[in-house]
């Protein structure tokens, strides 16, 4: 539902603002909710979503999930001594008393707004930062590393109990490839008659020769050979802050995704959207590579910040987990594309399987350069 930007600004001002509501714009060019920046009369700025229910059907443990989270980074304290660096996550606004009252919380705290428009919540701005879709330099690429072992650093010792499963499924690649099958087979049902172009039967036979790898980072976590951490679960390119002047990561937003689950989806993700110049988005399937040196930029700058909590076999699964993420969201838009692209948002019907095809030449050549993937893994040990 298309909102306008006096109905944005009424929404904005339900949420605890230190002001008035001056400007309400279109932000970022997320896949699946909506994204605004406000900003109010004292100059402060604020991240206010409309938040896809159909992704994410419980938005009261997402926002859940982003307090435990801030909850337990500020119990940490705050970093000392000549290392103190600039670190932020964003928080969740709440509602002012009278709209929390009117969404049955009296005298409590509500976090999202539930309106015929959809559920809001608004967040706090990262100043100061910028972020791009691709990387643009080898520093960059060891920023981006660098901010999701910051990240990983801070929360690896929140207790998974802590935090809520807010999104079933998510990166379970077995689960992908079954719901694959099912829309494959609803498709050859309901349209007998359709037939599948050069590009999907393409898309078709690179799944079928890699039904084995969709289970090993599944496998590993049921054998108890990776255990389940706190996870960002979505920590592309474009969801790395770093600092206007510096250039140093400074935050990780896009919270919703943050869940129980393995640090390997983190780093797989990290890697199949950092080491690939040519972004999610190319339509040249020949620009689509994995980029050998951003990838052992990448891993440097995670390793500077994780090391001390991975385990030997959390290093054996490393390479598997590019190589698998990048498979994975493959499979997701070649399924959403099949499915009829009701997950994520698309600008022209075959959107999702041109998604697909990126990421599927991307993990091509991922396994064309095993060998030296591995070895830059290793140096790094
Ligand atoms: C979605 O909406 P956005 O752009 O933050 C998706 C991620 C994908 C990403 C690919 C909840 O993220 O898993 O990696 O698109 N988020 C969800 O761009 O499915
Ligand atoms: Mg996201």
């Amino acid at each position: 539902m298309e909102s306008s930007m006096t109905d944005l600004r009424g929404i904005a001002e339900h949420f605890a603002l230190p002001a008035a509501v001056t400007s309400v714009e279109p932000l970022g060019n997320g896949n699946v909710n909506d994204t605004f920046r406000v900003e109010t009369a004292g100059g402060q700025r604020f991240v206010l979503q409309r938040l896809n229910t159909h992704v994410f059907p419980r938005p009261e443990l997402v926002m859940a999930n982003i307090v435990a989270l801030n909850r337990h980074v500020a119990g940490r304290g705050a970093p000392s001594g000549p290392q103190r660096e600039r670190w932020e996550l964003p928080e969740a606004i709440p509602l002012r008393a009278e709209a929390a009252e009117s969404h049955g919380e009296p005298g409590g705290q509500a976090f999202q707004l539930e309106v015929p428009s959809g559920v809001w919540r608004l967040i706090s701005h990262v100043d100061q930062a910028t972020t791009h879709d691709t990387v643009l330099s080898l520093d960059h690429a060891a920023e981006l590393g660098r901010g999701l072992g910051t990240f990983h650093r801070l929360i690896h010792d929140l207790p998974c109990a802590q935090l809520a499963d807010t999104l079933e499924g998510f990166h379970i690649t077995p689960a992908y490839l079954a719901s694959y099958e099912r829309v494959r087979a609803n498709l050859q049902s309901s349209s007998p008659e359709r037939r599948f172009d050069a590009d999907e039967r393409h898309c078709i036979a690179f799944v079928e020769q890699r039904r084995d790898l969709a289970g090993v980072l599944e496998q590993a976590k049921a054998a108890g050979v990776l255990q389940l951490r706190p996870i960002h679960g979505d920590p592309k390119v474009n969801n790395v802050m770093l600092d206007a002047t510096s250039g140093r990561a400074v935050a990780l937003v896009d919270l919703d995704t943050v869940k129980p689950g393995l640090v390997h989806y983190d780093i797989g993700d990290c890697l199949r959207s950092g080491c690939n110049p040519a972004g999610e988005e190319c339509r040249d399937l020949d620009a689509v590579v994995f980029d050998l040196d951003r990838c052992r930029a990448i891993l440097d700058g995670y390793l500077d910040q994780a090391r001390g909590f991975l385990t030997p076999p959390d290093f054996d699964h490393l390479y598997v987990a590019g190589r698998l993420i990048s498979f994975e969201l493959g499979l997701r838009f070649f399924t959403d594309h099949l499915a009829g692209n009701r997950y994520f948002k698309v600008s022209h019907p075959r959107h999702n399987l041109e998604r697909a095809l990126v990421q599927f030449r991307l993990t091509e050549s991922i396994e064309a350069q095993e060998p030296a993937i591995r070895a830059v893994i290793e140096e790094l040990r």
